[in-house]
């Protein structure tokens, strides 16, 4: 009795089952009555918590285990044939050993449980930009989350047909039930150092074993979407980025789309739904985290969301930080390790307002506000890393075009990063080998949430692409240079933005958020070759009047936001070649060091 119609998906879900040696197996059809069944089944056993179904209908609540609460670095693995290719920046191993290692832990690890096949396309149903996976699961919870965050089901298996490429995905939480045992209500995964995420680029495979959180177990997205996409990009001469993706209408109508990258904790997910202050400007999502570009006919980068959903942070999400996140999470949504409200809502540090009642915590333990207000470190209601698995359909802000399957066409990219000194507000690269240096130069300053000895150092992310690169940096900074080179009118004009910077008493100076539009103003009519300028050592920036003063925003503050920091930026470059190109060794193209040169260059001038 086969599964499906195509013959080398069988064979693999066959030899599949026979190592994992499941209970049974279900495929998943995308039905909506599947989903309700897996959700039912979930509250049963005390996975899942049903939340107060007039406030927040369609939503749920889980808690993971402790020790399975975010992406684990150390046990992710880019395993290429060789350890050149994965390059300096990814943890390695040989695909043959890798494999005995994993091979040995699959071996009856379904034992007891159902085995889900998840047949799911990455961007819209049948797109040329779309790719089609199918990841084995024995999560329920990774089936429900993929059907948020993917099209899954039998319109995929449908373009599949029988003989259609497909990437597959393997996932098991990694803790195997004996006769009779269950879970009761715990979330299963297994001890860290049995933990793998791995990658397999030149078979185009993943392979998953013992986490069932985020992107170690929705292998769609920064597995499949970031990681295996990036390396087929390379090799087919496309674009598989970390990149929010924004449409922007002028009150003329004119519209632009914008692709944005920028390291954790900067508000990518803010940015990207966005409320502008400026009168008769539109701002609109396409995407939240991903973005497939390949170029069309006519030479220009066109852009999908391989997504259907938004795995988002809850803490720190409230309706002033972005109102349209709020109301995308308000139905048919899952919340994974926030607290729960004794109405049956939910709750999370930043909140607009504080809790209402005694909570019930992260960890499944009586919570109350401390007297100061404010949650201690380590001791939150909500744990840091809390998400909201909610669908793109909800976002009040989703623009028409967001599933059309072409995809839209580019017309700039932004870089940014946590800078409270040096990096300006805005200043946009003088030639795409200038944008991509400024690329490969992103970082954040890390801040006191991250446990470091570094506070107020730099930490470089370039491209926002660091962790989730699945080959060389030094060749994926090359694939840069080479796709602009191709067709360097038809490229989009690339910009570095900075909303972070602050005063020397540490006070910001720049209000952020719905005010950013006037930054987004500025880069459209770049685009159009509009919008006032100067040429600086570093780029052209906006003139003292180009963009419009926010409330608040003193003259003074608007010169210091938008004027060159000659010191600090020699001082940056020269962390760039000391500190931070040497990571990718010989790959390193020289188009990027002759950028520093050249910047350095202008800035002695
Ligand atoms: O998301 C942010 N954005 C982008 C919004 C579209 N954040 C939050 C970052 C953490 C995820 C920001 N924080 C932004 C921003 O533009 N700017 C700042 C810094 C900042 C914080 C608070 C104020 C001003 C700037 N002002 C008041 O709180 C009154
Ligand atoms: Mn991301």
């Amino acid at each position: 009795m086969s599964l499906t119609k195509h013959a080398k998906l069988n064979a693999w879900i066959e030899e599949i089952q026979a190592m994992v040696k499941p209970e049974n197996v279900v495929l998943c059809d995308g039905s909506q009555a599947q989903y309700d069944k897996l959700i039912k089944e979930m509250v049963e056993s005390g996975l899942a918590t049903k939340l107060n179904q007039e406030k927040l209908p369609g939503c749920y609540l889980f808690r993971s285990d402790a020790s399975d609460v975010a992406r684990v670095e150390d046990r992710t693995y880019i395993s290429s044939k060789t350890k050149e290719a994965a390059g300096p920046t990814n943890n390695w191993k040989a695909p043959a050993e890798l494999k005995a290692e994993m091979k040995a832990l699959y071996d009856g690890c379904m034992k007891g449980r159902t085995m889900y096949v998840i047949p799911f396309s990455m961007g819209p149903v049948g797109s040329d930009i779309a790719k089609i996976g199918v990841e084995i699961t024995d999560s329920a919870y990774v089936v429900v989350n993929m059907m948020i965050m993917t099209r899954v089901g039998s319109k995929v298996l449908d373009v599949l047909g029988t003989d259609g490429e497909f990437i597959p995905c393997l996932h098991s939480v990694g803790k195997p039930l004996q006769a009779g045992e269950s879970d009761n209500g715990k979330w299963p995964c297994a001890p860290i150092e049995k933990k793998y995420i791995s990658h397999f680029p030149e078979e185009r495979t993943i392979w998953s074993y013992g986490s069932g959180y985020g992107g170690n177990a929705l292998l769609g997205k920064k597995c499949l979407a970031l990681r295996i996409a990036s390396a087929v990009a390379h090799e087919e001469g496309w674009l598989a980025e970390h990149m929010l993706i924004l449409k922007i209408t002028s009150p003329e109508g004119v519209v632009k789309y914008v692709c944005g990258a920028f390291p954790s904790a900067c508000g990518k997910t803010n940015l990207a739904m966005l409320i502008p202050t400026i009168p008769g400007w539109k701002v609109e999502t396409i995407g939240d985290d991903i973005a497939w570009m390949k170029p069309g006919k006519d030479g220009r980068l066109y852009a999908i969301n391989p997504e259907a959903g938004f795995f988002g942070v809850a803490p720190g999400t409230n309706f002033h930080s972005n109102k349209n996140a709020m109301i995308s999470a308000q139905k048919d949504t899952i919340y994974t390790n926030v607290a729960l409200e004794a109405d049956g809502t939910v709750w999370w540090e930043d909140m607009d307002a504080p809790p209402q009642s005694e909570l019930i915590d992260w960890k499944g333990n009586k919570w109350n506000l401390p007297a100061s207000g404010k949650s201690e470190k380590g001791k939150e209601a909500a744990h840091p890393n809390a998400r909201f698995t909610a669908p793109a359909r909800n976002c009040p802000a989703i623009a028409s075009e967001w599933e059309d399957p072409k995809g839209v066409p580019v017309d700039a990219f932004l870089f940014g990063g946590r800078r409270p000194s040096t990096i300006p507000l805005v200043h946009q690269a003088m030639s795409w080998e200038h944008g991509v240096f400024m690329g490969s130069i992103v970082g954040s300053e890390v801040t006191a949430a991250v446990i470091s000895d570094q506070v107020g150092q730099v930490r470089r992310d370039p491209f926002a692409m660091l962790p989730f690169c699945g080959y060389h940096m030094g060749d994926y900074f090359a694939h840069w240079i080479k796709m602009g080179k191709a067709n360097p009118d038809k490229m989009p004009k690339i910009f570095f933005v900075n909303w972070f910077r602050k005063t020397k008493e540490g006070k910001w100076l720049w209000p952020g958020y719905g005010e950013n539009s006037r930054v987004l103003k500025w880069v459209c009519e770049r685009c159009d070759g509009k919008g006032d300028a100067v040429e600086t050592p570093i780029g052209f920036m906006p003139t003292a009047t180009a963009i419009d003063r926010p409330e608040g925003v003193t003259v003074e503050d608007m010169n210091e936001l938008l004027s060159v920091d000659k010191a600090g930026w020699l001082a940056e470059l020269a962390d760039v070649e000391k500190n931070h190109y040497p990571k990718f060794g010989d790959k390193l193209p020289q188009e990027l060091r002759d950028q520093i040169k050249i910047i350095t260059e202008r800035l002695s001038k």
